[in-house]
């Protein structure tokens, strides 16, 4: 292979392709270390490019990365090599005729792709991922989304793959003469070339079928080996739920008559939308009450509708380029998290969703990797499938439905996906589709797409009680980022209410409207609200209106007030969160002072009726009862003080679970019952409940509470109670008891996939000391795999991102391992190597010896040899 170069690419420098695709024909004989691939290619100059009219016909420009040519005719006549050269990473051929028919063969490898981009191999499973530039490792292609073409897929395999599937509608089957079996898929809608999938298997299959508004039957597959074949029922009920909900808040129907889905053990990331082919990573398809968690169950019914609502938001209307990715992931991600709200509980949806924002993507915001959500540059694009490109993306978009409403955001996506229908489109005509059907204008709004970095809101405000006027003052700022040193103010829906001392909601015009959106957009800003009579407890950023950090100087008072009353669900548990935030500064102020630590008395309080509150949502309550993660708390403080804090949460942890055995201990007993398991919303809100009591009674240490962990991971007849049990007994329990529980747990489990990888998991996330090593022993067992990224992502991933307390341990040796695993790993797989680097790239925001030992680290990885572009991208970005 020739090593790819570094190299930018800039947005600015974006062009329209020079040529067109009509149509692509693909033919594959697959064999494991020499597939040949032929492909027919019907080509036509682009009417829109742009060169001048008279120009001579530039050269045909095509991607191509670990390839061997084997050979290339236009119109039926062989190339001679005169007439094209190789490129590094593809072909430029000369061309003399403004239409031909380019036929290209050449052979690949997917044995030994372990990238797992192009076609590789999965447990003797042939499988492709060309999102975003995999297409490239399969055959030489204008490897770029803005060509879309018919494709149809002829493949020719062995006997042992009985299943040979392709995108769209299989129009022929039969036995060729050497007694292969020879299938082609042909796909009458045009595509760009990473919606492109082939899988070859021998699979099982479960069917079901779904009737489309309009009537039509559509057949729905899932496709997995033989013995996860009891796995798939929650998946296929997910599809039909997300079927009909996106006709129901969309209108948009399924246009193929086949909808497929595929399991695949080794795969980068959680699934991927091919059309009329998803395949999915199987930890994010495959589930059973006996061995998944309600945790997996949700991300499950997320990740499938996020999939197939790519069908209209990614695939009928794609990316024109790579810049414009948040086009389809931001939406498709908002869309997907209004569905699960819409099947599960919306507040608890909101609140998991804002917290993984706070955490991980203000840290990415904060951090040396900083992007816009249309980023303008890039070196490896695999670099920015990010939580900012993701998550923030689809809170944009939400910002966007704030502004319209929910019928002037429907107006506006119907006009989008009529205008763009079959083409590829920018982040731009998403917005100016949402201007048009509304008539508004989103000129300053547009600031979100390009400006990265969070925003920070200070809120004051004053009352003025002879008039009965009250008035929040805003002031918005926003820290510099790479490249990006001033920024220009946003324009920020603000959703405010206020409270009386009575702790209802004021009314805030004369038609009693308990809530606005405030229309922030200068830098500072004064709101006035008249016809009070006392001064109002300001509740701020409702619903997390936008991706923010407010500050305001609430009081202790006031948090627990707003705790008790916000009639925002969001905001009390936010109220609970700030006030958390505020004792465990304190505490960690303490400990650096030397002082005595005890938690805040009202903190306690708080907790304790929360705890007894009836009348939440048992999962609102669990999760109230959580405090900030060490990782929140990481990213909110200017400099990581990584002991502090661990102290400080483990403290406050310990106090609070001593504090409230009691009240903890009924609460258990009290949901402690034996229903048969549903995954639904109700009963997994009493089990997050009950499983939350037991984690802080094991917290104590005490012989009697571990039993009853132990008791409920003996006698759990889901996974839900049985993981959650031994969790409690790995972190808290001594050997005695929580090794016999893990090879217990092991010898029954050692056949399902899954929960190897959840075992895997809990042990690498243990707060214990001496995690580090049972690491590195982990990863000599016959369950670990180099090469299999869940697996990577179980125990190296679980260790450096999931284990605060362990991976910040002093003498820096979790920076060390990271540093090796990642050098190692970048050998097989870059895309997963650069990711897994991160949690080493924040070094410059730890205090003392531990941010050093972080630097060093990292210099190591930079320093270990050639790395992929991938790595080099994310190392040498960050430190600089
Ligand atoms: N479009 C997919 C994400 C995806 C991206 C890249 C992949 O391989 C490198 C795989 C999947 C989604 O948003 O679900
Ligand atoms: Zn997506």
């Amino acid at each position: 292979m020739k090593d790819a170069q570094p190299r930018t690419v800039y947005l600015k420098d974006y062009r329209a392709p020079d040529y067109l695709v009509d149509s692509t024909r693909l033919h594959f004989e697959l064999q494991p270390q020499d597939t040949l691939v032929k492909s027919r290619l019907q080509i036509r100059r682009n009417p829109a490019a742009e060169t001048a009219p008279g120009e001579a016909l530039p050269p045909l420009l095509l991607d191509g990365v670990d390839l061997e040519l084997l050979s290339l005719s236009i119109d039926g006549e062989l190339v001679p090599a005169s007439r094209y050269r190789e490129l590094p990473e593809g072909l430029s051929i000369h061309v003399k005729n403004p239409e031909f028919v380019l036929e290209i063969h050449n052979r690949i490898n997917p044995k030994d792709n372990t990238s797992l981009e192009g076609l590789y191999l999965s447990n003797g499973m042939y499988c492709t991922q060309c999102e975003a530039e995999g297409f490239r490792k399969i055959t030489y292609y204008p490897d770029r989304p803005d060509v879309m073409s018919r494709f149809t897929t002829t493949i020719v395999a062995p006997r042992q793959y009985p299943v040979l599937l392709s995108n769209g509608n299989q129009i022929e089957r039969r036995t060729t003469e050497d007694g292969r079996l020879l299938v082609t898929w042909e796909d009458p809608f045009a595509k760009p070339a990473y919606l492109f999938a082939l899988v070859a298997g021998e699979l099982q299959t479960v069917e079901d079928s779904f009737t489309t508004v309009s009537g039509r039957e559509v057949k729905l597959q899932i496709f997995t080996e033989a013995k996860n074949i009891r796995k798939c029922d929650h998946a296929m009920r997910s599809l039909k739920k997300a079927m009909r909900w996106d006709e129901e808040v969309y209108g948009r129907e399924y246009d193929l008559d086949i909808f497929m889905v595929v399991a695949v053990d080794h795969f980068n990331m959680g699934a991927m939308e091919n059309k009329g082919l998803n395949i999915f990573n199987s930890a994010c398809v495959l589930a059973s009450p006996e061995t998944a968690t309600d945790a997996t169950f949700q991300r499950i019914e997320s990740i499938v509708g996020h999939e197939y609502f790519h069908n209209w938001s990614g695939n009928r209307v794609t990316c024109r380029d790579w810049f414009q990715l948040s086009l389809k992931e931001g939406f498709t991600v908002f869309r997907d998290a209004e569905f699960s709200a819409d099947m599960n509980s919306r507040a608890v949806k909101r609140i998991e969703d804002v917290s993984l924002l706070r955490t991980a993507q203000f840290a990415e915001d904060g951090g040396p990797m900083a992007h816009p959500v249309r980023p303008d540059s890039y070196m490896e694009i695999s670099n920015f499938y990010t939580l900012t490109v993701y998550e923030k993306g689809a809170e944009v978009v939400r910002m966007i439905h704030t502004l319209l409403g929910t019928e002037g955001f429907r107006k506006g996506s119907d006009l989008y996906f009529q205008r763009h229908d079959g083409c590829a489109v920018t982040c731009e005509d998403f917005i100016a589709a949402m201007e048009d059907a509304n008539g508004v204008d989103l000129t300053q709004f547009r600031r979100w797409y390009s400006q990265a970095g969070t925003p920070v809101l200070e809120v004051s405000d004053a009352f003025d009680a002879a008039h009965g006027t009250y008035a929040l003052t805003v002031r918005q700022s926003c820290p510099a980022t790479p490249g990006q040193d001033k920024k220009l103010p946003f324009h920020i829906p603000l959703a405010v209410g206020l409270l009386g001392a009575d702790g209802r909601d004021l009314p805030l015009d004369p038609q009693g409207t308990t809530q606005k959106v405030l229309q922030v957009t200068e830098t500072e800003q004064t709101f006035s609200f008249t016809g009070l009579k006392e001064k109002p407890l300001p509740s701020l950023l409702r619903g997390f209106s936008a991706p923010v950090r407010v500050r305001y100087g609430y009081s202790t008072e006031q948090l627990l007030f707003l705790m008790r009353n916000d009639s925002d669900e969001f905001n009390r548990w936010d109220a609970g969160q700030r006030l958390a935030f505020m004792a465990l500064e304190q505490l960690q102020k303490d400990y650096r002072e030397g002082r005595d630590l005890q938690l805040q008395p009202q903190l306690v309080d708080a907790y304790r009726s929360v705890l007894q509150n009836r009348e939440l949502d048992p999962a609102l309550v669990a999760e109230m009862l959580a405090l900030p993660s060490a990782q929140t708390l990481a990213e909110q403080s200017e400099r990581i003080d990584a002991e502090a804090i661990i102290v400080a949460r483990e403290f406050a942890r310990g106090a609070l679970a001593e504090a409230l055995k009691g009240e903890l201990l009924d609460c258990y007993r009290r949901l402690d019952c034996d229903k048969p398991y549903r995954p639904e919303a109700a009963d997994i809100a009493e089990r997050s409940l009950k499983n939350t009591c037991l984690a802080y009674l094991c917290v104590t240490g005490e012989a009697e509470l571990l039993a009853l962990a132990q008791a409920q991971f003996e006698n759990a007849a889901n996974m839900t109670d049985s993981a959650a049990a031994l969790t409690s007994l790995v972190n808290h329990a001594d050997d005695d008891m929580a090794k016999p529980a893990l090879e217990s747990f092991y010898e029954r489990w050692q056949q399902d996939t899954q929960v190897v990888e959840l075992w895997l998991g809990l042990q690498s996330t243990s707060a214990r000391r001496g995690t580090l090593e049972a690491v590195r022993e982990l990863m000599q067992h016959p369950a670990f795999e180099l090469t299999n990224p869940n697996r990577v992502r179980a125990v190296i991933g679980g260790f450096a991102n999931r284990n605060f307390t362990q991976f910040h341990r002093a003498d820096g040796r979790g920076f060390e391992f990271l540093a090796e695993q990642v050098i190692a790993l970048d050998k097989l797989n870059p895309q997963i190597a650069a990711r897994l680097v991160t949690p080493i790239t924040r070094w410059k925001k730890y205090t003392g010896e531990l941010g050093k030992k972080m630097h060093r680290a990292l210099q190591s990885v930079m320093e270990s040899g050639k790395l992929s572009r991938d790595l080099y991208e994310v190392v040498s970005k960050s430190l600089v």
